[in-house]
């Protein structure tokens, strides 16, 4: 079955929205593999963050994603991929479907709680950033 990753972001844990958000993505048919609770640094948070180092919104997305502890994800279901963009709804919160993630919690474009891999691929890369694979329970 496929995976993908996703991060509960600095924001979710700091409003206390963990135990909601975890319940959200298993209700909705997810498996998690691993978690863990972990604070990046600035070099970490620009590595995983690469992709958008020329957007304006590189710099404050960096001091976001190291302001506190996040809790990287792996979850399983058909079509992870997919499956979990849908379910965490668009980027900006405004924008995404009523009963989606950041639809339900998310304050605004930046601080929208949660990340979710974009691909196939990048999610295999997300992983690796993440957990090696002796930790991966499938
Ligand atoms: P995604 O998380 O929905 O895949 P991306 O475009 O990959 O969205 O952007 C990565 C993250 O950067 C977003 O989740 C959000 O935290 C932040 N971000 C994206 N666009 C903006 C913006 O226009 N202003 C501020 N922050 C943004
Ligand atoms: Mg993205």
């Amino acid at each position: 079955m496929d995976l993908t990753l996703a991060i509960l972001k600095p924001d979710c844990v700091r409003r206390k929205l963990t135990g909601k958000a975890i319940d959200f993505i298993e209700s909705k048919g997810f498996k998690t593999l691993c978690m863990k609770k972990v604070k990046l640094d600035r070099p970490q948070a620009e590595a995983f963050y690469a992709v958008h180092k020329s957007k304006n919104f590189f710099n404050d997305l960096i001091l976001f994603m190291t302001s506190g502890p996040c809790i990287p994800m792996v979850l399983q279901k058909e079509e992870a991929v997919t499956e979990f963009r849908e379910i965490i709804g668009a980027t900006d919160p405004k924008k995404a479907k009523e009963g989606t993630l950041r639809k339900l919690y998310a304050d605004n474009v930046q601080e929208n709680i949660i990340h979710g891999s974009d691909s196939m691929e990048n999610a295999k890369k997300e992983i690796a950033f993440f957990f090696p694979l002796t930790e991966i329970i499938s």
